[in-house]
């Protein structure tokens, strides 16, 4: 079987290109990513050399390239990660959100339409079901929940989502998709809360928690989610949205703290600035419908998975220093710079 990734030089997709071609060895991978500010080549440099995998540079919204490439490999299954993932850069400039994350999807659709496949899946997120109140801790995302987003990111993550099933509706197009909460672990880019407060407390930078840091998120280890993905696109109903999630909510600034305590920084680099424009209060999943249908637990505690992932950052600092000394510098500055920090208390 072929099995084509899109975006498998990001977080995610490079997470669950390993996992493949570990526990499908059979299986061949060809991965495409345009290798945006987001897409590292080094991530993917322990499988470049097997035969069982191939990458090419390409972008999703390029009808020709994307029907070139299903010409030449013909895959059985797509899997779509690519896309623009971060809420904060969707603020500033929702244009490529819009461009990436729907027309990139049409046009992988398309080319399913066109040479056939036996399933397409979308890589989705919580967000698409916007917020849940902090005083209703009884409430949780679910498959019925209904679609109501906050920010630019989200809103084109829940374009493509009504695209996909229109596709399934319209032309029968055999498609799944899965709505994960917050990932964590190896490759998270630098961005995004969790590596953006190991790195920046390893340096002793300061640590900007937006407003309060009351904002809750549902964390799960990564690998966790590619063991998911792998079970919806085997074993996984045709037409049908798949909750993914842990059960494991925490308040931001709890991150922050227990990231300060295990690296030994004092949380007087807890630093609080202006809030996100729109900020999402509470993601929580509930897994039920994957748990019942598929057999899907996550296996990773937080309390391992942050551990892993803080020895993992510790462990592979030319991957990130790499990324953060080009124009990472100049986003970092465009973001931070002008926050202003908001007074404590
Ligand atoms: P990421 O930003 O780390 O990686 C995205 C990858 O897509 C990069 O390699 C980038 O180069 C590539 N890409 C971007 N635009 C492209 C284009 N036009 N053509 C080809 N490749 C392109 O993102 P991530 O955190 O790994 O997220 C992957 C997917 O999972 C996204 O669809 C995201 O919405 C979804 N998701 C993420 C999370 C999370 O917590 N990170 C949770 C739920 C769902
Ligand atoms: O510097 C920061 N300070 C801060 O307080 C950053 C980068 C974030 N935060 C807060 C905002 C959020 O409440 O931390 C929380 C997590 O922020 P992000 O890491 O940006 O993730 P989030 O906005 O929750 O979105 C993530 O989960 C859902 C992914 O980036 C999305 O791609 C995914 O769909």
């Amino acid at each position: 079987m072929t099995i084509l990734v899109t975006g498998g030089a990001g977080f995610i997709g490079s997470n669950f290109v390993f996992h493949m071609l570990e526990h499908h060895p059979s299986d061949k991978i060809v991965c495409v990513d345009k290798l945006t500010y987001a897409g590292n080549l080094s991530t993917l440099r322990s499988v470049m050399e097997n035969p069982a995998f191939r990458f090419v540079r390409a972008d999703i919204c390029d009808r020709t390239a994307i029907c070139r490439l299903f010409e030449e490999e013909k895959p059985d299954i797509v899997v779509n990660f690519a896309a623009e993932s971060h809420v904060d850069r969707s603020i500033e400039d929702p244009g490529i959100f819009l461009t990436t994350n729907i027309l990139g999807t049409q046009v992988l659709m398309d080319a399913c339409r066109k040479y056939g496949i036996t399933r397409y899946h979308q890589v989705s997120t919580d967000e698409v079901y916007g917020d849940l109140p902090l005083d209703r801790p009884d409430l949780f995302f679910t498959e019925e929940t209904p679609i109501h987003t906050s920010s630019p990111y989200s809103s084109s993550k829940a374009g493509a989502d009504l695209l996909v099933l229109a596709y399934h509706r319209t032309y029968g197009l055999p498609v799944t998709i899965s709505r994960c909460s917050n990932n964590y672990g190896p490759y998270h880019f630098p961005e995004k809360l969790i590596p953006l407060m190991i790195i920046n407390a390893l340096a002793d930078k300061p640590l900007p928690v937006y407003g309060e840091g009351l904002n809750v998120r549902d964390w799960l280890y990564v690998e966790d989610h590619c063991r998911a993905i792998d079970l919806i696109i085997h074993e996984g109903r045709v037409g049908e949205v798949y909750n993914v999630g842990g059960h494991n909510e925490m308040r931001n600034i709890d991150i922050v703290k227990l990231i300060c305590e295990k690296l030994g920084k004092p949380e007087s680099l807890i630093t609080h600035v202006a809030d996100r424009k729109g900020h999402d209060m509470r993601y929580a999943i509930d897994p039920t419908k994957i748990h019942n249908e598929l057999g899907w637990l996550p296996e990773t505690k937080f309390a391992d998975g942050i551990q892993k992932t803080i020895d993992w950052y510790l462990a592979n600092r030319d991957w990130w220093e790499e990324i953060i000394s080009g124009e990472y510098q100049s986003y970092y500055e465009k973001m931070y710079g002008e926050r202003d920090p908001l007074p404590v208390g």
